[in-house]
């Protein structure tokens, strides 16, 4: 009888004691669109590290890469709603959620990456974090994604009258819809999984990207001119689910944010060794890579763009305005 009682209560004990751990030790998945040995990638897998260490091992996070959890939009919406964690998101597809957020795809806004940074850690940077944390998604990070520019199979772009007739795959985002079409060509949002095939098979003529994801998707190989437009230059996030955020101890926080920063200072690093590396590696291997001697042309015809973003968010005049005015 004693022995049966004390087994009894050992596993009442035990059975007690899983709970708690269940209910304290967290475990995260987190989404990532790149393929292993792309900054993000290494980066990402580094915050899962950080994390482990800096929580004492009371939160877990998962990495999912090469965008196995599904396209970037249904991620941002599975963060936003809880069923993943953590992502790695460029702000471009966030912007038709968060309008604040959509500042940055303003063709042209931002004069080179530095810019982009100064404005990020500012009162611009602040008004991008608030709109976003406003709708479930909380900015921990910054990374790098350089420049866009365009690329297609059949000649060099120099002039906005180059593009006239291009159909050109975009990311999911009204404001690179209307830049294409601003331009004489023809718009086509399309998932980035789904982009290579596309140009291969002439379902699309052209893209735009920066080099290391023209180098990493192998679009180099289906779409040999890059033109160095540099039209966009969007940031991207290492974004955490409002509610889990909100529902740490400071101290949980404090250790997230800094596994976050560490993260994000490695991603920028090998961010600018890739960029090198990838443009060389597609020009060696036959890329036509051209500068666009005027740029002006573009950025003129870019007008209608900004006017149907203020005009549909004129509250946000001044946010667009503090970016245009930042040094
Ligand atoms: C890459 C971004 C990635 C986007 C991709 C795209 O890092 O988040 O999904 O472009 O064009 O540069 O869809």
């Amino acid at each position: 009888m004693y022995q049966k009682i004390s087994t009894f209560v050992v596993g009442a004990v035990t059975a007690a004691t899983l709970v708690v751990n269940a209910a304290s030790a967290a475990d995260w998945r987190g989404w990532n669109i790149h393929v292993e040995g792309y900054p993000n990638t290494v980066a990402m897998d580094k915050f899962a590290e950080l994390l482990t260490e800096k929580t004492g091992g009371e939160i877990n996070l998962q990495m999912f890469h090469g965008g196995t959890l599904g396209s970037q939009p249904d991620a941002i919406e599975q963060v936003r709603l809880g069923g993943l964690a953590i992502g790695n998101f460029n702000l471009g597809p966030i912007g038709p959620i968060a309008a604040e957020a959509n500042v940055v795809s303003l063709p042209f806004i931002f004069k080179d990456v530095p810019h982009m940074f100064r404005v990020l850690e500012g009162e611009g940077g602040q008004a991008i974090a608030d709109g976003m944390a406003a709708k479930g998604l909380i900015p921990l990070a910054w990374y790098d994604a350089g420049a866009r520019s365009f690329y297609n199979g059949e000649k060099a772009i120099n002039t906005p009258s180059d593009v006239a007739g291009l159909k050109v795959r975009v990311m999911n985002n009204d404001l690179y819809s209307g830049m294409i079409s601003e331009l004489g060509g023809n718009p086509s949002p399309m998932a980035f999984s789904e982009v290579y095939q596309a140009l291969k098979t002439g379902v699309v003529d052209g893209a735009e990207n920066n080099w290391p994801s023209y180098e990493s998707t192998g679009h180099f190989e289906v779409a040999g001119f890059y033109s160095l437009s540099q039209h966009l230059i969007i940031p991207e996030c290492l974004c955490i689910n409002a509610d889990i955020y909100n529902g740490l101890s400071a101290d949980m926080q404090a250790a997230v944010t800094a596994a976050a920063q560490e993260s994000a200072a490695l991603q920028r690093e090998m961010w600018a060794a890739r960029e090198t590396a990838s443009r060389e590696k597609v020009v060696a291997s036959g890329v036509v890579m051209n500068e666009i001697a005027n740029k002006l042309p573009f950025q003129e015809a870019m007008a209608p763009v900004y006017e149907n973003y203020l005009a549909a968010n004129p509250d946000l005049r001044p946010l667009v305005e503090l970016i245009q005015a930042t040094d």
